[in-house]
């Protein structure tokens, strides 16, 4: 009998929760804890930390789990090393729901740096005005140059005071290249800083700085472990072994 867990925490996840759950699958949805108040799932769904590599294969085996789909952020990269890991240790299949990365479209003035500590040496020393959309667990490094005028967007309202002087956007995403194009003219944004999350719920942002002819800096994605991956929900659901109609 099949048993998924899904390490989600993604606008990819959340459709391919919604399809095993119209599929009648059972499965379990799992979120990290980050965010206050995350989307809620048609899936039976538990939040935090398993507690490392041991927790999650105790997790797996106390679960009665028989597939583990990984379908974090490509940003995620502990968490999909521990699943690698702790999948190897209790024999479990493994498979990885991973978008691809975004690449360079005519127009497109990218500087591609490999970690965000890269993106504060990228920054001019004269002030500009930078939109730092690469949420809060990463921003401590951009004190190092507090002569700009930095615009950041969080999921939920910051709890400590900022290392530095910024505003905050308080959204969850998707966002619209509207949306986009009218924050940045507003703010007269002339730089950008960005990881390459791939997928359609943070892309808008790229597509309006080509757009406004404005550079963005972009931050690469963290090597990750070998696992079986594909890009679509329908592949999931014929690796748990349900036909789904041709090009789903
Ligand atoms: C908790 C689940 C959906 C979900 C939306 C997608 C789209 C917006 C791209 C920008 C970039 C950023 C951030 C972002 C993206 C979607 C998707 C995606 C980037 C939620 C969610 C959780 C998180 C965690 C959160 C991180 C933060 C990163 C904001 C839910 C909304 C910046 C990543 O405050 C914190 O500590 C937030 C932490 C990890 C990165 C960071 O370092 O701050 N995502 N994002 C998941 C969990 O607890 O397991 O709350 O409902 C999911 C989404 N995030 O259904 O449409 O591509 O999936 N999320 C980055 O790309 O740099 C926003 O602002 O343009
Ligand atoms: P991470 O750095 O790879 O993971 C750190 C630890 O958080 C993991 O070792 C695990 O703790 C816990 N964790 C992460 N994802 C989890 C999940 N889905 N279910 C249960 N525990 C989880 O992860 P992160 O980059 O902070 O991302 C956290 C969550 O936000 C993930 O769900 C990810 O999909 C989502 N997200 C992240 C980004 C991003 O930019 N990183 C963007 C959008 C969404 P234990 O070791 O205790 O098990």
């Amino acid at each position: 009998m099949t048993r998924a867990l899904i390490l989600g925490g993604t606008a990819d996840a959340s459709l391919l929760a919604a399809e095993i759950a119209r599929a009648g699958q059972d499965a379990i949805y799992s979120y990290g804890g980050r965010t206050r108040a995350p989307a809620d799932q048609p899936l039976p769904t538990r939040i935090g930390g398993f507690g490392g590599v041991s927790g999650l294969a105790d997790y797996i085996r106390r679960e009665a789990i028989t597939h583990v789909i990984d379908a974090t952020h490509p940003f995620a990269a502990e968490m999909s090393r521990n699943a690698v890991d702790a999948c190897a240790e209790t024999g479990t299949p493994l498979i990885a729901l991973e978008r691809a990365p975004w690449t360079r479209a005519p127009g497109d003035n990218w500087i591609e740096i490999p970690d965000v500590n890269a993106a504060v040496a990228v920054l001019p020393e004269a002030p500009a005005k930078v939109f730092l959309a690469i949420g809060r667990q990463h921003i401590a490094p951009f004190a190092a140059k507090p002569q700009h005028t930095y615009t950041l967007r969080f999921v939920d309202p910051p709890e400590t005071p900022l290392l530095f002087s910024a505003d905050v956007i308080v959204s969850r995403g998707p966002f619209t290249l509207d949306g986009e194009l009218e924050m940045m003219r507003r703010r007269g944004i002339t730089w950008i800083v960005a990881r390459n999350s791939g997928g359609d719920g943070a892309r808008a942002k790229i597509d309006a700085a080509r757009m406004l002819g404005l550079p963005v800096i972009m931050i690469s994605r963290p090597r990750r472990p070998e696992r079986l991956r594909v890009e679509s929900v329908a592949e999931i659901m014929q690796w748990l072994g349900h036909r789904t109609c041709l090009g789903a």
